[in-house]
């Protein structure tokens, strides 16, 4: 671990959050987790700006104070890695080793994407909008480099709370997550919300860039060539206290931690300390994009090794599966976490 997060790998920067670093709703800018797939861009928030373009009336080219000038909104939302919990994946698979902590909430302020379409004028063919970040690949001869490229549906692009986002936290977004411009995406895994965003392509085909149709996809060896696009975060709890391996006194034990579904609001938690499921007290008003903090307070009466499990459910009904549901490049594994505590006299 250094300073506040755990490093996975640091070039690219990728790191996540500790559990226990996790306390209200909102994660300290220093806290939040970064996921990156190339070297982080330097970007002068004086020259950079934001051109759309494609199936569009006007071609825009917007200077970041031309997009702070624009309505603007502030959202309270939740980003997941859609490889959080690979590490938990029996076969392991490649990629990130992220144990729990790829995900953090923070409050973003920034333009509803629908502003900026309005002004462009979207041609009724549009179908889809291509994000592109400015980050790419280091350059390979001949071979064009590879940009952080992802699309969106159009109806879903128009949602007015899909922000183009400038200030994360009340603070200018900092390098590490997407300064100057990023695209946030409520509900959906992290992968939606493009960083270091350049140009927005309007479309009227679907997308089948790298990070659309090669990642991102739920590919299982045994079916052959089906791949689902991965898209909302799969509901999850995940327990922030007490943490793997501490140790406590008999009696009575506070278990802690959040809950989300990029499916609807959460409806219930369910915690179990050895004992069976009990359901968890639900804490905090809910918010449309946001994790809920959730607690249980359990008596134990045995000293000796626990196992803590805490499973969600939303309101669409959907809940967590006991067992993680391989895939072959490891995402959206929502499964039941374990955390193994010991219990003293
Ligand atoms: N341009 C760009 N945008 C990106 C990425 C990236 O590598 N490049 N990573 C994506 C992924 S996979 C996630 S989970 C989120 C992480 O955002 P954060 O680093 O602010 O937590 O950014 C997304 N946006
Ligand atoms: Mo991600």
């Amino acid at each position: 671990m250094t300073g506040d997060l755990v490093v996975r790998t640091a070039t690219p920067l990728n790191a996540e959050t500790p559990l226990a670093a996790q306390v209200g709703i909102i994660t300290p800018n220093e806290r939040f987790y970064v996921r990156s797939h190339f070297a982080v861009p330097r970007l002068d928030g004086d020259s950079w700006f934001l051109s759309v373009s494609g199936l569009v009336k006007h071609h825009l080219t917007l200077t970041l104070s031309d997009i702070r000038r624009l309505p603007s909104r502030s959202l309270v939302v939740t980003l997941e890695c859609a490889g959080n919990g690979r590490a938990m994946l029996a076969p392991p698979v490649e990629g990130e080793q992220w144990q729990l902590g790829a995900v953090s909430t923070a409050e973003w302020t920034g333009v509803p994407l629908v502003e900026v379409l309005d002004r462009a004028g979207v041609e009724t063919a549009a179908r889809e909008l291509v994000f592109r970040g400015v980050d790419h690949s280091a350059a390979r001869r001949k071979a064009e480099p590879l940009h952080f490229e992802r699309s969106l549906p159009i109806e879903s692009a128009q949602d007015p709370d899909v922000l183009l986002a400038y200030a994360m936290n009340g603070e200018p977004l900092t390098p590490n997550h997407g300064f100057p411009l990023r695209l946030i995406v409520p509900r959906w895994y992290g992968m939606a919300s493009v960083k270091w965003l350049g140009h927005i392509t309007v479309s009227d085909r679907p997308f089948t860039g790298y990070f659309q149709t090669d990642r991102y996809v739920i590919a299982d060896a045994k079916k052959g060539g089906e791949a689902e696009p991965v898209t909302r975060a799969r509901v999850r709890a995940i327990i922030t206290e007490p943490e793997r391996g501490d140790i406590v006194r008999r009696g009575e034990l506070v278990v802690r931690g959040y809950a989300w579904s990029g499916y609807g609001e959460i409806t219930q938690v369910e915690v179990d300390a050895g004992s069976g499921w009990r359901v968890a007290r639900l804490l905090d008003e809910p918010q449309p994009h946001a994790w809920r903090r959730w607690e249980l307070t359990k008596r134990i009466e045995k000293a000796g090794r626990v196992l803590l499990r805490a499973r969600a459910t939303d309101d669409n009904g959907h809940t967590q599966p006991e067992q993680p549901s391989w895939n072959r490049l490891g995402y959206a594994n929502n499964c039941v976490q374990t955390v193994p505590i010991e219990v003293f006299d």
